[in-house]
């Protein structure tokens, strides 16, 4: 996958670039990152890329010409290795990005340009001329689209086959089956007085796979009770949620009977 990014700080996206998952796939060539500043493309001796909006107001806005020369040079390192690359704005004025967000725009395009603004915004001219989709990662404002561009960056190259190890494949990730994650447990067995559910350490592998199953309805349907209803659930995985709600109601009770 090809990803290039404007941004008027290039040294943030080192985050992904030098640490991690990321990394490590960039180095296995499974994506390839360009990183653009479209100050690099302005002639004047101040390098301006932003100014005052018109109508008045406070702060600045980014100018269109500096932006689309950036997306030009963007597009071509995509468009030389054959790619057609799509351009995306990071702003929070879009549905915000969910699993299967992440997973269509993985499979819709081989080449992501991801334009980061800051201050005020972007010319709305330049969003109309060369955006292709807007995407939010959640309804709060940031300071800038560059955390944003690398939580989509982080969210698609983890889909990408050969970026996690064996067993850390994203089809067992929390929501690719609906379903929130299982608690998960290691050494010691007992912290502060906090024990390892036994079925955990009893070695009976379907006991295990059934309680992490029940423990993932349960979980799902107390924290994200809509998850629940847009799902339809087979026998097993019913009675499963049956029996965690009873176990859940007893646990209830024993803590009043402890007070
Ligand atoms: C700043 C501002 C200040 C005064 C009055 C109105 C204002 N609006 C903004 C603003 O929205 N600034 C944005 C900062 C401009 C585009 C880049 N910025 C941004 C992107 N902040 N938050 C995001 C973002 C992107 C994707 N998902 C969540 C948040």
């Amino acid at each position: 996958m090809y990803i290039d990014v404007i941004t008027l700080f290039p040294e943030m996206f080192d985050a992904v670039a030098k640490h991690g998952i990321t990394r490590r796939a960039l180095e296995q060539h499974l994506w390839s990152l360009g990183v653009w500043n479209p100050r690099d493309f302005v002639e004047d001796n101040y390098r301006t890329i932003d100014d005052r909006p018109y109508g008045g107001g406070p702060g600045m806005v980014m100018l269109a010409e500096p932006l689309n020369a950036a997306i030009d040079a963007a597009l071509k390192r995509q468009q030389d290795a054959g790619v057609a690359g799509k351009v995306v704005y990071l702003t929070p004025q879009a549905k915000p990005l969910t699993d299967a967000g992440v997973r269509r725009l993985k499979e819709e395009s081989a080449g992501l340009v991801l334009l980061a603004g800051r201050y005020e915004g972007v010319d709305e001219r330049l969003i109309e001329a060369r955006v292709d989709e807007e995407v939010s990662i959640g309804d709060y404002v940031l300071s800038g689209g560059e955390l944003p561009a690398m939580v989509l960056i982080d969210a698609l190259v983890r889909l990408l086959p050969g970026a996690l190890n064996d067993g850390e494949s994203a089809s067992q990730d929390s929501y690719s089956d609906g379903l929130l994650d299982w608690p998960h447990y290691t050494r010691p067995d007992d912290w502060k007085g906090r024990k390892v559910p036994p079925v955990l350490q009893s070695g009976n592998h379907a006991a295990i796979e059934k309680w992490r199953r029940k423990q993932a309805l349960g979980r799902t349907w107390l924290r994200r009770p809509e998850m629940i209803a847009a799902l339809t659930l087979n026998k097993q995985d019913l009675k499963l949620l049956e029996e965690f709600r009873q176990e859940q109601a007893q646990q209830r009770q024993q803590e009043q009977q402890q007070q």
